[in-house]
């Protein structure tokens, strides 16, 4: 059984519906632990240029499936949402799913780094990230999520929902 986080993200349609049918199509075959908050952030984009703005998340899961046929089902459910699977890299998508950590496991292939390579300068992902594994370490830079959190800040992030916005029954509180 892994410990696996992931994030969530889209700009375009009806942002939080997406993010919201991602996560109810992984609960539907994984264990879904814990969902960050949800955040509007600041498009960030390959030339510098101003994008529609994202929404972004960050989730926990428990899984049995190994990382490759992990990200294949994450590829998956980007298409029922209605991701094109041949869109450039870092268009405007409908829903984007991105593996962040994998337990503590390194991997480097052609299809799949783990941990995701940009995540540890980003604070869309940093942010919702810290919420739910402040005191994870990251396998590659032996530093804290909440301490990488807090080197990137928090430009052009905003907080939009508490927790539970996601509609998932989990059993914490509430
Ligand atoms: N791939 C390799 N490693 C991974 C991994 N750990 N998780 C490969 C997911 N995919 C991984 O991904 C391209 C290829 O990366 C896949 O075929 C997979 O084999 P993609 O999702 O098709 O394309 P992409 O998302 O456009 O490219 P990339 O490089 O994954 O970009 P990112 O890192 O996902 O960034 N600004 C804000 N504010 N919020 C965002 O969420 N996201 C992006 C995309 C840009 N700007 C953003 C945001
Ligand atoms: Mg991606």
């Amino acid at each position: 059984m892994a410990d696996v986080y992931i994030a969530l993200g889209a700009n375009l349609g009806d942002r939080e519906a997406n993010l919201r049918s991602a996560l109810r199509a992984i609960s539907g075959s994984e264990r879904v632990v814990a969902v960050s908050s949800l955040f509007e952030t600041e498009a960030v984009t390959l030339d510098g240029s101003e994008g529609p703005p994202y929404y972004n998340a960050a989730c926990r899961i428990e899984t049995e499936l190994e990382p490759l046929p992990l990200l294949r089902f994450l590829q998956s459910v980007e298409r029922q949402i209605g991701r094109p699977a041949e869109a450039r890299r870092w268009a405007p998508r409908l829903i984007d799913l991105d593996l962040l950590l994998y337990g503590s496991d390194i991997v480097e292939t052609d299809d799949l780094t783990v941990p995701h390579p940009l995540m540890a300068e980003r604070p869309f992902v940093l942010v919702p990230l810290a919420e739910i594994a402040a005191g994870l370490v990251h396998p590659v830079l032996n530093r804290t999520i909440a301490d990488l959190a807090e080197e990137a800040g928090d430009a052009g992030v905003r907080r939009i929902t508490g927790e539970r916005w996601d509609g998932l029954t989990g059993d914490g509180p509430g």
